[in-house]
C-alpha cells in the first residue's frame, strides 16, 4: 500500500515554536499572566484563537470578545514581525535531507499545520515544492488534537490513515495523530511525546533505513 509523510510546520520543520512562545508571553505579561515554557506545552500545535483562550484560562481571568480580537491582532503582528528575515536558515536540522530523501523515493508530502501562516513560511524557506498537499489553519474547522488536518492531509495523497506518517512536535498533534490511528512520530522530548509511537531528538536521529521500514 502506499504511504504517506505528514509533517507538521512549527517546532518540526522550522524553528518557530520559540517566537509563537515569545510573542504569547508578551500578551499574557501584559495581562499580568505568568506564562512560562512549561505552560507553553500547552498551546503548541493549538489554533490561534484556543491559544488566547488557554492563557486567560491560566491566568483566571475573563476578557470581552473585543479585547481578545485585538490581542490576537498583537500577537499576530508581534509574531510575523520574526519572520520578516526568515530564510533557509530557520529550518531545524535533518529536516532538509529527510524531505530530499522521500522526495527521491517518490513518497508524497504533505504539510498538517494548525498555523494560518504556514505558506509564506514555506515559500520563505525555500521549501514549498516538496510539498505535494497542504492543509493549514485556513482548511480546518477543528484544531489539533481532533484529527481534521491531517485526515485532510491523508485524503487529499489517496493514502488511508493506517498508511500515514505524521511527524509533531506537540502533544496535542501526537494525540490527533493517534485519534485518526496514524503512525505517529514525536519530534522532541520523549517524557512530554510519550503518547507517540516513535520519539526522536530532531531528524538527523532518524534514519534512511527506519524511514524505508515504516
Ligand atoms: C502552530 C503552532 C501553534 C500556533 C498555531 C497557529 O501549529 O504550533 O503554537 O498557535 O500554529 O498559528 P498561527 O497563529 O500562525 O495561525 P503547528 O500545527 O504548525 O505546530
Ligand atoms: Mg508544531
Amino acid at each position: 500500500d502506499n504511504k504517506a509523510f505528514i509533517f507538521d510546520l512549527d517546532g518540526v520543520i522550522v524553528d518557530t515554536a520559540k517566537y509563537h512562545f515569545l510573542a504569547w508571553k508578551k500578551i499574557a505579561n501584559q495581562l499580568g499572566i505568568e506564562f512560562t515554557e512549561e505552560n507553553n506545552e500547552l498551546l503548541k500545535g493549538v489554533s490561534r484563537i484556543r491559544s488566547l483562550d488557554i492563557i486567560l484560562e491560566l491566568g483566571n481571568k475573563a476578557a470581552s470578545q473585543e479585547d481578545k480580537d485585538k490581542w490576537l491582532t498583537q500577537k499576530n503582528e508581534d509574531y510575523l514581525s520574526q519572520l520578516v528575515d526568515m530564510d533557509h536558515r530557520e529550518i531545524l536540522p535533518g529536516v532538509f535531507d529527510v524531505l530530499q530523501f522521500l522526495k527521491s523515493n517518490k513518497q508524497p508530502i504533505a504539510l498538517g499545520s494548525a498555523s494560518k501562516n504556514a505558506r509564506p513560511i514555506l515559500e520563505k524557506t525555500g521549501i514549498l515544492s516538496y510539498f505535494d498537499a497542504i492543509v493549514d489553519g485556513n482548511d480546518v474547522t477543528n484544531a489539533k488534537p481532533d484529527p481534521e488536518v491531517f485526515l485532510i492531509a491523508a485524503k487529499l495523497l489517496n493514502v488511508k490513515s493506517e498508511n500515514a506518517i505524521v511527524f509533531e512536535d506537540s502533544v496535542a498533534g501526537i494525540q490527533a495523530a493517534n485519534i485518526a490511528n496514524m503512525i505517529s512520530i514525536g519530534i522532541g522530548d520523549k517524557n512530554i511525546l510519550h503518547e507517540a509511537k516513535y520519539v526522536f531528538d530532531n531528524f538527523t536521529a532518524i534514519s534512511e533505513h527506519f524511514l524505508k521500514g515504516l
